[in-house]
């Protein structure tokens, strides 16, 4: 019964570790909308239809540095940071 207790409680330590970078952040769980802590192609698409001269799809491979085809929290991180450094 303890142990039980015990691995589910590192289990979400090291869930929450992992996630740590953006796992809380509003734009992210937007996005994430089955909310496996992942954005897939399909959940970033249906939030961002193409709209003029901005491929949602070029921009989504941009994010996905990994290239595993998901946005994690930490690709989001760093994609919300190189966008906040572009600003005057
Ligand atoms: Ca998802
Ligand atoms: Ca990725």
């Amino acid at each position: 019964m303890n142990k039980m207790i015990l691995s589910a409680l590192s289990v979400a330590v090291l869930l929450s570790a992992g996630n740590a970078a953006a796992a809380t952040d509003p734009d992210f769980k937007r996005l994430d909308t089955n909310n496996d802590g992942l954005i897939s192609w399909p959940e970033y698409a249906a939030k961002n239809p193409k709209s003029g001269r901005l491929d949602p799809r070029r921009i989504f491979d941009n994010v996905d540095t990994n290239r595993d085809g998901y946005i994690d929290p930490a690709e989001f991180a760093e994609m919300k940071r190189r966008r906040d450094n572009r600003k005057p």
